[in-house]
């Protein structure tokens, strides 16, 4: 018979068949209203539209060194994140992706975790070394097996799959050989590699990322010596590393393209410099634009237009890259959509008095942030960032493949997480993409980073992404209270 007390208890997060958690008796959190109870909610009495576009698609993310663990198995090569990760003092806590989330094993369970919050979309990266483990010429069939297996259960689990082609594990090889991203042979390398998977996978995967985040895997690896490999290269040579990543994503989409065994959808995740204006009037949205084009010159801008902007160019004036036309022609090859990762506003903009007719406003010393030290709280960066691409470029198709955050969930002693935290940056930061998908502004899809808990890159493990909180112990995944809200969500399409 049930006790008094757990039939008292008003509420039950069923997510999935291995996580129920029990909520208090006290009336501390709403998750009791059925979604039909949304029709009546006070913005649709004030005759507010809460519906996202029809077909909207609700997924979350993850990249295979954060998740996927398994390192030394089925024949995978190494990466430059398993190199860095083993030198002492570069991640905190000397923590490494060597069992992760072991989503490597677990991958079943984990798709049931999406089905469980109606995330029918999933967005995964493929591990290059995995699939060449030593980076072209062989490739190894149990590394792809393994996406075959997840590939099959998403579909047959009704997820729509997403795969990125290259989230930074980088095969060490290419980076012993060439200098990575330092040379056109890793760009060339990338190119066999990624019709290889495109001729494996088109079958049934219809859309596609060539990389994950330009400025993060080249600027900030190469330059500013904070991710793997951590070099500290002058401003000639990064602005070479931007130069061959970008010519690197051109070289893929047009290889894959020659490959693919069904018309695909193929798109970059890029981490755009989101310039928001500080004030929205006219003249600060025109600054903002400016500033947009400007602040990803070398990365999104080129990729988009084709050429570098004459600002770019003169403000590195002998450090610029070495490029050609016909560069540049594969580099802007044309995308079906352009996919954009939004965790924050970048830079406040406002308009300017000077040549480039825009200012760029430093935040506020105690400007409120997540968890993360970067992540300043900033949700008009969800409805600006799209706004702006489809203005300067005229994108048809944005989807918004990153946005989430980082906290310090504590599973309680009754087994809940509630961060109350991640929902209140979803709801603000949802409230903004609402507006942006009601003003027209051609949004096809959110993916929540992350759908677990997983390697925070230099972070480690200390600070936790997912909606899935993750017990580094036992490797139990549980819902969180966010993923109850993104479960509502997504099961309404609908803006609570
Ligand atoms: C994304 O990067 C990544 O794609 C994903 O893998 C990652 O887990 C997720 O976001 C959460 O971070 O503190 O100055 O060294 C988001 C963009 C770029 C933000 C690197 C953090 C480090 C800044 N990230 N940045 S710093």
């Amino acid at each position: 018979m049930e006790s008094k007390k757990n039939s008292s208890r008003r509420d039950f997060l069923k997510i999935g068949a291995t996580a129920t958690i029990a909520l208090p008796a006290i009336n501390l959190i709403s998750c009791k209203n059925e979604v039909p109870a949304i029709e009546q909610n006070s913005y649709t009495q004030l005759g507010h539209n809460r519906k996202f576009p029809d077909n909207f698609v609700w997924g979350t993310a993850t990249a295979a060194y954060q998740v996927e663990g398994a390192v030394n198995e089925d024949g995978r090569g190494v990466s430059i994140w398993d190199t860095y990760s083993k030198i002492p003092g570069k991640i905190k806590n000397n923590d490494n992706g060597d069992i992760a989330c072991d989503m490597y094993h677990r991958y079943k369970e984990d798709v049931q975790l999406m089905k469980s919050i109606h995330s029918g979309a999933y967005r995964f990266s493929i591990s290059w070394p995995r699939v060449f483990p030593n980076a072209t010429g062989t490739p190894n069939p149990k590394g792809l097996d393994f996406y075959n297996r997840l590939i099959d259960e998403l579909l047959a689990n009704g997820i729509t799959p997403y795969a990125t082609l290259y989230h930074w594990d980088l095969p060490q090889i290419l980076q012993d050989k060439y200098g990575g991203w330092q040379s056109k042979e890793t760009s060339k390398a990338f190119a066999e590699y990624a019709a290889y998977v495109t001729e494996k996978i088109s079958d049934r995967v219809k859309h596609f990322f060539t990389l994950n985040e330009f400025y993060s895997f080249t600027d900030l690896s190469y330059g500013l010596g904070q991710l793997a490999p951590g070099l500290k290269l002058p401003i000639k040579e990064v602005a070479q590393v931007r130069n061959n990543a970008v010519l690197e994503h051109g070289m893929g989409l047009q290889a894959m393209r020659q490959v693919a065994k069904s018309p695909l959808e193929i798109g970059v995740a890029e981490n755009i410099v989101t310039a928001v204006p500080v004030i929205e009037t006219k003249e600060n949205i025109e600054a903002a634009k400016k500033a947009t084009r400007e602040l990803n010159a070398g990365l999104l801008t080129v990729m988009m237009e084709g050429k570098y902007t004459d600002n770019y160019l003169n403000s590195l004036g002998p450090d610029a890259p070495d490029f050609t036309m016909e560069e540049l022609n594969l580099i802007a090859g044309p995308l079906d959509f352009v996919g954009i990762n939004v965790y924050l506003a970048n830079k406040y903009v406002q308009a300017g008095d000077n040549e480039n007719g825009f200012e760029l406003i430093q935040h506020a010393k105690h400007h409120p942030t997540m968890a993360s030290p970067w992540h300043m709280v900033s949700p008009e960066s969800l409805y600006w960032a799209p706004r702006l691409v489809m203005e300067l470029w005229k994108a048809k198709e944005i989807y918004i493949t990153e946005n989430g955050c980082g906290a310090t969930d504590e599973l309680s002693q009754e087994g809940q997480v509630i961060d109350t935290d991640r929902v209140m940056f979803l709801k603000n930061y949802l409230t903004q993409l609402h507006r942006a998908t009601s003003e027209g502004i051609p949004v096809t899809g959110y993916f929540h980073w992350s759908l677990m808990d997983n390697f925070e890159w230099i972070f480690g493990y200390g600070i936790r992404f997912g909606l899935f909180y993750m017990d580094y112990e036992s490797l139990e995944r549980n819902p969180k209270l966010s993923a109850e809200y993104f479960k509502k969500v997504a099961e309404s399409n609908t803006l609570l």
